[in-house]
Formats: structure tokens, C-alpha cells, sequence
């Protein structure tokens, strides 16, 4: 009952409202999951700390809103505190959602990924498991570091989980989602002539920019698939030089291989480009991080802006706003 009063309030409040970039500003947030669940909007994402010097989070966190105006914070839907098995670094989350039941997935001490169950969308989460699901301390196949999970769920009901920074991995899910079906397998990213796309160190005295690393088509972390007429497009932050950002590849299948086709967006003012897109209301959306507010990489905010297609289905490179986007009615 105070919950119907709380939305019906919030939907009056939001009539005309024009919101802004970022659009949480009384706390650090970033690696925003963007989630349509039950018509509303979930963003999942990590917890800067106020005073952070480092990425030394210790919960995670859920917003939500029906117009992407107004958002209502659900608070730490799982702590650190809460895990036998991780003491430090709770990174970017990803959600999903299936038979009633929503499934947070994170990663931690930038090794290990764990999933956690809620019959609530806003959590609390709990660990059904006591261990993670991903190892990378016992599982070198899962690359340099086992963070970053994204889930997604294809129209036959299969699920898949992609992580990994520098090395992107995959593995599918069984239909209970706590548990791996099968194999991690590498996701493979070629350019328009068919070679590989990977990721290496730049020579010490060479300039920080994209080229020095293997271009603008290798893989960094912070990966996110989707679907759109057919054609599965996943998106990446392709490393952390001063022209970084986030790019996309696209497939005919969700394993890939994945073909680099540009960038989704021009870079944002942190050194880190982790994002996501949904479709609203019949409306494509972007929910990335920037620094803008605190002007440093360890405390970001979460942003939002409208995301279009061409008439082959390729993304028209966003360039990120202050103003966000306009309340979205029904
Ligand atoms: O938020 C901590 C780490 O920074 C994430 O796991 C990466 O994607 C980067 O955004």
C-alpha cells in the first residue's frame, strides 16, 4: 500500500521532468546493469566509496525508476560483509532474472565471480552457494582476471555469462542459474577482415592512446550483450588509454565469433568506460559512468542518454550528455 502511494507519487512528480547527467548525485556509483524488469527500470551497479583512492568497494547497489527521471535508491542489496569467501574489491554486477527469482552476479578481489539469489528485484541478495562460481585462482582458462560478469538470456530460454578483463570468457548457465553448463570458451572478436582482435601492453615510451594497444577493436573489460533483430551485439570498454570508450562487435550467435563495428560512444571523462543498453518503452538507452562530478577515476557517477540505430542495425556513436533524457512516459 505505501509502496503503490510511493510509485503513483513519483510517476506525478516525473510529468515533464527533464533529468540530468549524471542522474545520481547524493553517492558515487558506477558499472551500471541496466535491467527492465516488470516494466520498470533496475540499474545494478558497483558503490565508489565517498573518499575512494582506490576501487576498495564493499557493496553493491540497485536504482530504479518507471521514467528515468526520478529514481528510488534500494540501498546495498549485498555487502562484502555478507560473503564468507571475499574480504575486498566488490566490482561490477550484473543482474538477471528467471522463474520469479532474480540472480545478482559479482565479482570480487579481482579474481572470483559469485551469484546471489532474490525473489525481490531490489534484493536483498543472498549467496546460495558459500564459494563463487568462477575461480580464477584455480581456473587459469579464466583469464588474467575473472571480473566483470554480464548475464544474458536468449529467446530459447538459454543463459549465458561473459566476464573477464583483457581475455573475454563465457560460459552458459543451467536453467537454475547458480550453476555453469559446460565449458568457459574464449569470445572471439575479429575486425571487418577477419583478424583477431586482442589486447597488449603498449612498449613503455609509447603515447597512451588506443593504437599502442592493438586498436580500438580489442577487448578491455565490461562486457554486455544483447538482441536486436536478430543480430546479438556485445558491447566492451576497449581498455583504459585517453581514447578509450566503449565499442561493440556483432554476431549471428551469442558464443560469437563477434565482429568489431565501432564505437558506441565517444569517450566519457573516466578512464574506465563500463556500461550497458536496454530497450524502454520502445526506446533505446545507454547507462554508462563518467567522473564528471568528482573529477576523479575512483568516484564516478551513473549516467544515461538515448541510443540510436541505423537502418543496418548499426549503433550511431553516442556522445555522452549532461542533460540525460527527458522523463519517459507510458
Ligand atoms: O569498478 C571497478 C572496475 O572498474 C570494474 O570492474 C571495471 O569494469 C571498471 O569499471
Amino acid at each position: 500500500m505505501k509502496y503503490t502511494f510511493l510509485m503513483a507519487l513519483y510517476a506525478m512528480c516525473s510529468v515533464g521532468v527533464q533529468a540530468q547527467n549524471p542522474f545520481i548525485t547524493h553517492k558515487f556509483i558506477a558499472d551500471p546493469s541496466a535491467h527492465v524488469f516488470n516494466d520498470r527500470v533496475y540499474v545494478y551497479a558497483s558503490h565508489d566509496e565517498d573518499d575512494a583512492e582506490y576501487y576498495d568497494m564493499v557493496d553493491w547497489a540497485c536504482f530504479s525508476s518507471s521514467d528515468l527521471a526520478t529514481w528510488v535508491d534500494h540501498g546495498a542489496v549485498l555487502s562484502l560483509s555478507e560473503l564468507s569467501w571475499a574480504d575486498k574489491w566488490a566490482w561490477a554486477p550484473d543482474a538477471a532474472q528467471r522463474n520469479g527469482l532474480y540472480y545478482l552476479y559479482y565479482p570480487v578481489e579481482r579474481n572470483k565471480i559469485g551469484v546471489a539469489v532474490s525473489d525481490r528485484p531490489e534484493g536483498p541478495f543472498e549467496d546460495p552457494l558459500d564459494q563463487p562460481i568462477i575461480d580464477g585462482l584455480v581456473e587459469p582458462f579464466a583469464g588474467k582476471e575473472a571480473i566483470d560478469p554480464a548475464v544474458f538470456i536468449d529467446d530459447d530460454g538459454q543463459a549465458y555469462l561473459y566476464f573477464g578483463c583483457r581475455e573475454p570468457r563465457v560460459t552458459k548457465l543451467k536453467d537454475n542459474m547458480i550453476e555453469r553448463d559446460g565449458e568457459l570458451m574464449e569470445v572471439v572478436i575479429l575486425d571487418q577482415m577477419g583478424r583477431r582482435q586482442v589486447w597488449h601492453e603498449k612498449p613503455k615510451e609509447a603515447k597512451n592512446v588506443q593504437a599502442n594497444y592493438g586498436g580500438d577493436g580489442v577487448y578491455g573489460e565490461g562486457p554486455w550483450v544483447f538482441e536486436r533483430n536478430g543480430i546479438y551485439y556485445f558491447t566492451y570498454a576497449n581498455g583504459w588509454s585517453i581514447d578509450a570508450t566503449m565499442v561493440y562487435a556483432i554476431s549471428d550467435n551469442p558464443l560469437g565469433p563477434f565482429v568489431y563495428q565501432g564505437k558506441v560512444m565517444e569517450p566519457v571523462s573516466s578512464n574506465t568506460s563500463h556500461g550497458s543498453i536496454i530497450e524502454y518503452k520502445g526506446q533505446w538507452y545507454v547507462f554508462y559512468h563518467t567522473k564528471d562530478i568528482s573529477g576523479k577515476n575512483y568516484r564516478r557517477s551513473v549516467a544515461v542518454d538515448q541510443l540510436f540505430f541505423d537502418e543496418k542495425g548499426q549503433i550511431k556513436t553516442v556522445a555522452p550528455t549532461r542533460t540525460g533524457v527527458s522523463a519517459v512516459r507510458n
